[in-house]
């Protein structure tokens, strides 16, 4: 195999570090939603027996945190962000999206980001569910961008037209934050 690429000022290391910027209150699938909401025609709440129903991808991916290392390889399963537009039917003005989670955190990402066929919402890691600390039992996965965008515990999907920031943007990380352009920080 031709050695895998990286992104500039980034490292491969073996495994993930678990970064959480809150504790994570209980939380159980019995009264898990996941709601979709904002600039949609058709804003919902889903419960965990009607995501188990939506289609599902495996992909594989590299993983980026913001701080220089990566992990390669990474094989996520869940529901593809294209079955999640088709349920919903964003506006046509809809151009970012807020990701909210269960433990308090938020980011927000490009809508064109979110769009990408390799951005999903996962429920497994690896060929087994998503161990806790890795966001059990929901997480938006965005391999195009720093890891940061990849928010853990997800609860809720907030489609925009105009900026909303989230945890970490606010603290002056990149509002886009794509890797191959080293966007970590606003300039
Ligand atoms: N809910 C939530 N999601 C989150 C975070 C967080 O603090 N809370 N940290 C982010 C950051 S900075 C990174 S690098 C990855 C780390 O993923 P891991 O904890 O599964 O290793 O999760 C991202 N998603
Ligand atoms: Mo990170």
């Amino acid at each position: 195999m031709p050695p895998k690429k990286l992104p500039p000022g980034q490292n491969w290391r073996e495994d993930l570090i678990v970064y959480d910027v809150a504790p994570l209150p209980p939380l159980d699938l019995g009264g898990f939603r996941l709601r979709l909401h904002g600039r949609v025609r058709y804003p919902c709440e889903l419960s965990w027996e009607e995501i188990e129903r939506l289609p599902r991808m495996q992909v594989r991916a590299d993983l980026h945190c913001v701080e220089g290392w990566s992990v390669g390889d990474l094989l996520w399963e869940g529901v593809p962000a294209s079955a999640i537009l088709y349920l919903i039917q964003p506006e046509p003005d809809v151009s970012w999206v807020l990701a909210r989670s269960h433990d308090g955190y938020s980011t927000n990402l490009p809508f064109s980001y979110f769009a990408r066929p390799d951005t999903l919402l996962a429920f497994s890691l690896k060929g087994v569910p998503l161990p806790p600390q890795h966001g059990w039992p929901l997480r938006l996965v965005v391999p195009s961008l720093y890891a940061w965008k990849s928010a853990k515990y997800l609860v809720a999907l907030e489609f925009l037209s105009e900026l909303k920031r989230g945890y970490w943007e606010e603290r002056g990380y990149h509002d886009v934050g794509d890797p191959w352009r080293e966007e970590r920080r606003r300039g």
